[in-house]
C-alpha cells in the first residue's frame, strides 16, 4: 500500500514541495463547505483535541482519602516513590529518590504506602510497613477514582464529545463535533452562504472575530522572543476560535472535577492528540495550555526529539546517529524520501509528527475494562506447589473484589475466561499461561476464584514433586468481561438459553495493570553495561535512570533492575491480553485450554505490535 495519501503534504499540495515549507498547513483556508461538512474526521481543519491529566494522581487520591489537603505527601510502593505531590516537589523531592533521602529534604513529609492485600484479606488495607514477601499491592482506590473522573468528563463536556481514557489518570477528548455546533450557534451568519459569495460553498469564511484568551488558559507563545502581551494581538483564525471554545468547555469540566472530587488537573488543547498530550505538561499543576497552530513551529523546533516519548527509543537513537541531529528543527532538514529510504515506508509517521501532524483518532472505549489482572512478583521464589496456594488466594481476593465492585456500577458483568500466567525460571519456556472458561456460578467469591486458580496452577506446574521450579511471578486474570444484556432473569438463564455473545474486540493490556516492580534478585536479564540505561530487546524502548537518582553503583543497578523488571512485566500483561483475545476470536483455536509458552517468532511480533504514534498512545501513563 502506498503511504503517500497519508501525507498531509501530498493532500494539501505537491509532495515535491513538502520540504520547502515544513509547517504549511497552519492556517488553511476554511470555506463554507468545510464548515458545513459533517465528517471530515482527522483531516478536519477545525479539529480540536484535548488531553487532561491529573496532577500527582495517586498522591492526590491519598490526600483526599486522608483529608490533608496541603501537606507534602508521597506514595510508596515497597521502596519506590511512585507519586509525589506538588507541595513535596517544592522540597526538591522527585519520583526517582529513595524515601530516606526524601525524608531528609522534608522531615514533615507524609508517607503513604499503597494499600496491600495479604492472605485472608477480603479488602486491601493500609499498612505502614508491608512486606513484599507476604503482601501484594492494590491500586483499587486509584482505579475507582479514575472511573469517577471519567464519568464527570462525560457529564461535564458538551454532548457529542468523544472521550478516550488514555491511562489511569488521563483522557483524550475530541471536541470537534460539539465545537462546530457551538460555532454555528454563536455566529449564525456562518450557516448560510451569502448571496454574493463569489464561489458559492467554496467561498472562504469571513475573517473571525478577535478571541479573548484571558481566563481560558496559558497560550504557548507564537514567538517566545516577544513580550507575551503582544501575543494577544495576533490576528486570530477560525481554528483559534474553535480552540477557545474547547478551552471554555475544558475549564468548566476541570472545575467540576475539582469541585466534586477534589482533584486538580492539567490540560493541553491543540489540533491533534500528539500536540495535546505534549502541551498538557506545558504548565503543571492546575494549568490549561493552548497550542494555537501558529505557535506549533517555535514550540516544536527547539525540542530535543529524543525527549518526545515515542522518539526516545531505538528509533530516536538511530535517527540521532544516522543524521547527527538532536532537535526537531534539525530533523526537519531530512526529506521524506531520505527518511523512508533509511527507515522504511512507515517512517512517514515520524516525518509527520516532527511537523506537528497526527491523524490518530480519539477512540471512545468501553467504560468497562474487558480484562482484570491481578499479579504478584515473587522475588524470593516459590519452590513448591503448595507455596503457590496462599498467593492464589491473595490474587483471587483482588479479582473477586474488583469484579464485584464493577458489578455495582454495571450489573451482570461476566468474564468469559480465567487465565493464569506464571514465570518459572527453572522451566522452559520460563513464561507460561493457561486459561479455562469461567464457570457460570452466581456469586463470584474468593473461594470460587481461588479454586479455579488452584486448578490452573496445578496444571501449569504439574503435581510431580520432582519437577524443578522457581516461580518468580504469577498472575490471575479475568478476560472477555462483558455486560450481559438486561431483561434476562438471571445470568444462568442467559447462558442456558445459548444466546450468542457478541465478538470481542482485540484490546491492549490496561497499563495500570502493570504489576508492581520485582525486588532484587529476580533473575538475570540483559542489563546493559551502562547501569543507568536499559534497552528493551522486545520493543526497543530505552529506559534511563537519571545519574542523580541514586548515589552508588549498587543502588543504580538495583533501581535499574526494578525498572527493567517492571517493563518486562508490562510485556507479559500485554501478551496475556493479546493471547486471550486472539483465542476468544477463534483465530487460534488450537490454543484454547493448552499450555502455551510465550515463545513466538520475535520478528513477527514486532511487526504486529502497534507502531509509532499508535504505540505511543497505547503506552501513555
Ligand atoms: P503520571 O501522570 O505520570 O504522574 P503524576 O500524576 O503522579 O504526576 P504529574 O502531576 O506529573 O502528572 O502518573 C499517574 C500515576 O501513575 C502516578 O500518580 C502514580 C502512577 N505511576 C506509577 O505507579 N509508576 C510510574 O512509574 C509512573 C510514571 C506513574
Ligand atoms: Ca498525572
Ligand atoms: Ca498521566
Amino acid at each position: 500500500m502506498s503511504t503517500a495519501p497519508r501525507s498531509r503534504s501530498s493532500l494539501w499540495k505537491g509532495k515535491e514541495k513538502a520540504e520547502s515549507n515544513d509547517f504549511d498547513d497552519l492556517d488553511p483556508v476554511i470555506t463554507y463547505r468545510t464548515l458545513l461538512a459533517q465528517n471530515l474526521g482527522a483531516l478536519d481543519p477545525l479539529r480540536v483535541i484535548a488531553l487532561c491529566d491529573s496532577d500527582a494522581f495517586y498522591a492526590a487520591c491519598e490526600m483526599i482519602r486522608l483529608n490533608i489537603p496541603t501537606k507534602p505527601l508521597v506514595v510508596l510502593q515497597w521502596q519506590a516513590l511512585i507519586a509525589v505531590n506538588y507541595p513535596a516537589r517544592k522540597f526538591g523531592i522527585t519520583r526517582m529518590m529513595k524515601i530516606q533521602d526524601a525524608m531528609k529534604l522534608c522531615p514533615e513529609l507524609v508517607v503513604v504506602h499503597v494499600a496491600t492485600y495479604q492472605e485472608g484479606d477480603k479488602e486491601p488495607q493500609y499498612r505502614e510497613n508491608p512486606d513484599s514477601r507476604t503482601h501484594k499491592v492494590s491500586l483499587d482506590l486509584y482505579r475507582r477514582e479514575s472511573v469517577k473522573m471519567l464519568q464527570l468528563y462525560k457529564d461535564g463536556l458538551p454532548e457529542g464529545t468523544e472521550i478516550e481514557k488514555a491511562s489511569i489518570d488521563e483522557a483524550f477528548m475530541d471536541l470537534t463535533k460539539p465545537i462546530r455546533q457551538i460555532l454555528l450557534e454563536r455566529y449564525p451568519y456562518l450557516s448560510q452562504v451569502p448571496d454574493d459569495a463569489p464561489m458559492g460553498l467554496d467561498t472562504p469564511l469571513p475573517p473571525p472575530p478577535p478571541v479573548a484568551w484571558e481566563h481560558l488558559g496559558t497560550l504557548v507563545p507564537i514567538d517566545p522572543s516577544k513580550d507575551p502581551s503582544e501575543e494577544e494581538n495576533v490576528p486570530s483564525t477560525w481554528h483559534d476560535v474553535a480552540l477557545s471554545i474547547a478551552a471554555e468547555a475544558m475549564e468548566k469540566a476541570r472545575q467540576k472535577i475539582n469541585a466534586e472530587l477534589g482533584y486538580t488537573t492539567s490540560a493541553g488543547i491543540a489540533r491533534n492528540k500528539f500536540l495535546a498530550k505534549l502541551c498538557a505538561s506545558y504548565r503543571k499543576p492546575m494549568g490549561q495550555s493552548i497550542l494555537r497552530n501558529a505557535a506549533i513551529p517555535n514550540y516544536l523546533k527547539p525540542m530535543e526529539f529524543q525527549k518526545i516519548r515515542f522518539l526516545g527509543g531505538k528509533l530516536g537513537e538511530s535517527l540521532a546517529n544516522e543524521f547527527d541531529v538532536s532537535t526537531v528543527g534539525d530533523l526537519l532538514s531530512i526529506s521524506l524520501d531520505d527518511m523512508q529510504r533509511r527507515f522504511g515506508e512507515e517512517s512517514i509517521w515520524v516525518y509527520d509528527i516532527l511537523r506537528g501532524i497526527d491523524h490518530t483518532e480519539v477512540q471512545a472505549k468501553q467504560a468497562v475494562n474487558k480484562s482484570m489482572l491481578a499479579s504478584k512478583n515473587l522475588p524470593d521464589g516459590v519452590f513448591k506447589l503448595e507455596e503457590g496456594f496462599p498467593w492464589i488466594r491473595v490474587l483471587a481476593a483482588e479479582l473477586a473484589l474488583r469484579l464485584n465492585e464493577a458489578r455495582e456500577v454495571t450489573p451482570n458483568l461476566w468474564p468469559k475466561t480465567i487465565v493464569m500466567h506464571v514465570r518459572n525460571v527453572k522451566a522452559q519456556p520460563t513464561s507460561r499461561s493457561k486459561q479455562a472458561p469461567w464457570p457460570f456460578v452466581k456469586e463470584v467469591t474468593v473461594d470460587v476464584v481461588a479454586a479455579a486458580g488452584n486448578k490452573l496452577w496445578k496444571e501449569l506446574i504439574g503435581t510431580d514433586v520432582q519437577t524443578p521450579m522457581k516461580v518468580i511471578g504469577m498472575s490471575l486474570a479475568f478476560t472477555g468481561i462483558e455486560g450481559v444484556e438486561t431483561g434476562l432473569k438471571s445470568i444462568d438463564t442467559f447462558f442456558k438459553s445459548g444466546v450468542k455473545r457478541p465478538l470481542d474486540s482485540v484490546e491492549d493490556a490496561d497499563t495500570e495493570n502493570v504489576p508492581e516492580p520485582l525486588g532484587a534478585g529476580s533473575g538475570q536479564r540483559n542489563i546493559s553495561k551502562d547501569p543507568t540505561t536499559f534497552i528493551c530487546s522486545r520493543c526497543g524502548q530505552r529506559l534511563t535512570l537519571p545519574r542523580s537518582a541514586t548515589r552508588t553503583e549498587e543502588e543504580r543497578r538495583a533501581q535499574m533492575q526494578k525498572i527493567q523488571d517492571e517493563h518486562e512485566d508490562f510485556h507479559v500483561a500485554l501478551e496475556i491480553s493479546k493471547e486471550v483475545s486472539f483465542a476468544e476470536r477463534g483465530r487460534k483455536p488450537e490454543s484454547k485450554g493448552k499450555v502455551r509458552g510465550e515463545e513466538k517468532p520475535k520478528k513477527k511480533r514486532r511487526k504486529e505490535s502497534p507502531k509509532g504514534i499508535a504505540k505511543f498512545f497505547n503506552k501513555l501513563s
